[in-house]
């Protein structure tokens, strides 16, 4: 099988979760840089490959696609040796689902909340105050509620894609100290367990996860 291709840069959240899955599945992948920063999501050849300009993307032959959790599912259901990080049992892929939308659209939206209008002070969104970081409580302790009593996120016996979806947001969460997280003993032990069953994971998400953390610090007066 040929390697396919990542397109991306560490920084993002959403890049490290394709590279994850792509480590539990044991595949080969060429990771092609696209740096924001220089505009590269901009150029004609990226926008060929992902007209939406987001990052990551993924190239498999003459298939491309992006939306990192989807394209993570693609790849377990294309290259996975069986089911066991997206399974198809219908009650326990919907707790799978949810995870995924959860990660999207409520935790990692309620950390960007906190931490993007010190990153990017000129994107015009309101600055963090009680209620941002009320709400990033609220979703911690459903991510809490989730992940407690050693059990990953679905449910399940063993580690699946809701696990590394989540991962991504938490490790990053964690690497830039704008949350306290010390409330959340049963996360930080999930995590803990987590990261040891992900390949490469320094490679695949630890060091993106921490260089996000060095950018935030970095803007913090
Ligand atoms: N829901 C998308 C989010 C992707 C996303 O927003 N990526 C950001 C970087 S973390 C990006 O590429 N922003 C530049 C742009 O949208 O033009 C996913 O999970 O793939």
């Amino acid at each position: 099988m040929a390697p396919i291709d990542i397109y991306g840069m560490q920084l993002s959240a959403p890049v490290r979760i394709v590279e994850m899955t792509a480590e539990c599945l044991g595949l080969e992948y060429n990771f092609k840089e696209i740096d924001l920063m220089k505009g590269e999501h901009m150029t004609p050849e990226y926008l060929k490959i992902n007209p939406m300009h987001n990052i990551p993307a993924i190239v498999d032959g003459e298939f491309a696609m992006n939306e990192s959790r989807a394209a993570a599912a693609y790849l377990v259901n294309k290259y996975g040796k069986d089911d066991s990080l997206y399974p198809k049992d219908p009650e326990t892929r919907c707790r799978v689902d949810q995870r995924l939308y959860f990660d999207m659209g409520v935790f990692y939206k309620a950390f960007g909340d906190i931490v993007y209008p010190v990153m990017m002070p000129d994107n015009g969104m309101p600055a963090p105050g009680e209620k941002q970081h009320a709400r990033m409580k609220e979703v911690l302790g459903w991510l809490n509620s989730y992940v407690s009593d050693g059990k990953f996120a679905a449910g399940t016996e063993q580690m699946t894609l809701a696990d590394i979806s989540l991962v991504s947001t938490y490790s990053t969460i964690k690497a830039t100290g704008a949350v306290d997280l010390s409330e959340y003993s049963g996360a930080d032990a999930w995590f803990t367990k987590c990261i040891g069953l992900i390949p490469n994971y320094e490679k695949a998400n630890g060091e993106g996860a921490t260089a996000f953390g060095g950018w935030y610090k970095s803007k913090l007066a």
